[in-house]
């Protein structure tokens, strides 16, 4: 019998959406089901490149728009390799942030040049998600969950700007539009879970059949 590849799930949402919460809730619901699952999230704070990143982010350090752009995909590049063995040996991969949040975060600076176009190209070719979860919350609601952090990126006219651009590259479709689907992140940590829950269930499923029935013809 051939073995049933892992599937890949992406989180994406704006800050406090809740994406690191439902994550590990995800992960240890797919490992009552009898699934292997591995978590990572994006930034990858702990390589050298992923260092950077967190001084960017902290406003430790400067870099030039495209510089810390190509940083932030590198981070996602040093990990594609291990992403793919996963996947391939059956493990089932939960991607806390993944490029959705590199095209839509860079575009919304409004640097010259620096489209959604433009910020997708480093990212082309890297694993694609069976399906990335958009956690959509108010501005808002995120805002009373213990207020924005003190990163660069977290303050409301960004978030707003990056939520602008998440329901404008989904409406694009193509690759990363068609793989959203948007659950709204506004009620109780439970019924977001339940309904993120109904989602994935169907993924998983999907990619365990598929297998099946390829291994059929
Ligand atoms: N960035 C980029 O520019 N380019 C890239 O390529 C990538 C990222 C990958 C760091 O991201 C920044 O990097 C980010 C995008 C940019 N900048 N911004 N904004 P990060 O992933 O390290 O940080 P974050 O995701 O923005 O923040 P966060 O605090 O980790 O948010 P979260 O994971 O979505 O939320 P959470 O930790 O699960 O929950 C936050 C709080 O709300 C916590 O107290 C929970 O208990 C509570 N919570 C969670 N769910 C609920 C519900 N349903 N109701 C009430 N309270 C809740
Ligand atoms: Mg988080």
């Amino acid at each position: 019998m051939v073995q049933s590849r892992g599937a890949l799930i992406a989180f994406e949402g704006l800050d406090r959406s809740g994406k690191s919460t439902q994550c590990q809730l995800l992960a240890d619901h797919l490992r009552t089901q009898g699934h292997t699952v591995s978590n990572m999230r994006f930034p990858n704070r702990t390589t050298p490149i992923g260092l950077m990143i967190n001084s960017y982010l902290a406003g430790q350090m400067q870099a030039e728009d495209h510089v810390i752009h190509l940083l932030f995909s590198a981070n996602r590049w040093e990990s594609a390799a291990e992403i793919e063995r996963l996947i391939a040996a059956g493990t089932t991969v939960v991607l806390d942030r993944y490029y959705y949040s590199g095209i839509v975060y860079s575009a919304a600076k409004r640097v010259d040049g620096m489209d959604l176009k433009w910020c997708r190209q480093p990212e082309v070719g890297l694993p694609r998600p069976d399906v990335c979860v958009f956690l959509d919350v108010d501005t808002e609601v995120a805002k009373r969950r213990g207020g924005f952090g003190e990163e660069r990126y977290e303050n409301a006219e960004m978030q707003g700007r990056v939520r602008e651009l998440f329901a404008e590259l989904q409406a694009r479709g193509r690759h990363e539009g068609d793989d959203i689907v948007v659950v709204d992140a506004g009620m109780e940590v439970e019924e977001v879970q339940n309904r993120i829950w109904r989602v994935v269930d169907g993924v998983v499923d999907g990619v365990v059949n598929k297998m099946a029935a390829e291994e059929m013809t």
